[in-house]
């Protein structure tokens, strides 16, 4: 395989592109790939301070080093989920990039900010842990940036994250998040950061490939919580097609932005308010953040049911007094007007 710039021996195979590359010019061609979704995209621009969402793996990274090769003026922001040696780990890799760019890096930790962490959210509510993960980030990156005065948060969301969050909502028929799923959400007067995704026309393959031709350390290692969630076997399914089809990934999203997301956004109307509470923006009174932090320090009582047997043999449910449950009924965030990726799936940044 020889790469079709120089002809030398190539390191990285693009089939979608019916391209390889030698190591220089697989960044060459990332390079360009980015440079070609924030122009296209009009995502921002050198006098834009940008708040890279940072988890110490290869996608935010990445993002966060093309970003300062460009020329462009980025801070990063981690923030402490609480999850084990997980986030630790994650923290170190962050830290060590900021500290070898000579770049800020927020740390939000959730632990010390609100006395809790994901695991007891997920234990206390008995939600997902994906699902008040994904909930805590999109509030936290929204509120920090705003906060510190950030024109737009930046996340390491690539091609393959973007399908299989595509295909999940579109099997599901999830209107309002097809409604906003794309490569940038615009601010709201209500205190909603600019959000843009500038990796998303490059596969997670060339995510990886980038961070190792360009020494970035990261974490290799996936979250615990990822292991079973819906957007991995999404995300599996799409790889047959992509091998079948090299380019399948590609069309099926970016057709999705082109022919049909704004069909989906006409029908989409939403009112931001500020949360009685913290004050961010939200769709209700109080935001989904603050009803879930509440949640977890105080879980709601709920009778819990059992199943017994009906005389045909069928399930019956039997409520036994003293059972406890959580309604954790709690939707989406700020993040109201912006997409999970499914609530029970990791959200990536
Ligand atoms: S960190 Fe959080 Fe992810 Fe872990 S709990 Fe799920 S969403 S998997 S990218
Ligand atoms: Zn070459
Ligand atoms: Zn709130």
């Amino acid at each position: 395989m020889k790469c079709v710039r120089c002809r030398d021996d190539a390191w990285v195979e693009v089939r979608r592109h019916n391209a390889s590359y030698c190591g220089d010019h697989f960044i060459q061609f990332f390079h360009d790939q980015v440079r070609r979704a924030i122009s296209h995209d009009k995502m921002f621009s050198k006098s834009d301070q940008i708040l890279v969402a940072v988890s110490g793996g290869k996608d935010s990274l990445a993002l966060w080093d093309v970003l300062l090769e460009e020329g462009y003026d980025a801070d990063g922001l981690y923030i402490d989920l609480g999850i084990g040696d997980y986030s630790s780990r994650s923290r170190d890799y962050s830290e060590q990039f900021a500290a070898a760019h000579g770049r800020t890096l927020h740390i939000s930790d959730m632990q010390q900010s609100f006395g809790v962490s994901v695991p007891l959210i997920a234990e206390q509510t008995r939600r997902a842990p994906c699902s008040g993960c994904g909930l805590a980030k999109r509030y936290l990156f929204n509120r920090e940036a705003a906060e510190r005065g950030y024109a737009v948060v930046a996340t390491g969301h690539n091609l393959d994250d973007e399908a299989a969050t595509l295909l999940g909502n579109v099997l599901h028929w999830q209107t309002g998040y097809l409604a906003r799923q794309a490569p940038v959400l615009e601010a709201e007067d209500a205190g909603l950061v600019r959000k843009v995704k500038p990796l998303y026309r490059l596969s997670e393959h060339e995510t990886a490939a980038y961070a190792v031709i360009r020494g970035i350390e990261y974490v290799v290692e996936e979250c615990p919580n990822a292991v079973g969630a819906k957007s991995i076997l999404h995300k599996e399914a799409l790889n047959l097609l992509e091998q079948a089809s090299p380019g399948t990934k590609q069309a099926f999203l970016l057709g999705f932005l082109d022919k049909a997301r704004a069909q989906f956004a006409a029908n989409d109307p939403h009112e931001l308010r500020p949360c009685i509470e913290c004050e961010q923006p939200t769709t209700t009174e109080r935001c989904a953040f603050c009803r879930l932090i509440a949640e977890t320090r105080d879980p709601k009582p709920r009778v819990a049911r059992r199943y017994g047997k009906t005389r045909r043999g069928g399930d019956r449910r039997k409520i036994r007094a003293g059972d406890t449950a959580t309604a954790g009924a709690v939707t989406a965030g700020v993040g109201e007007a912006e997409p999970p990726n499914s609530d029970d799936s990791p959200s990536p940044v």
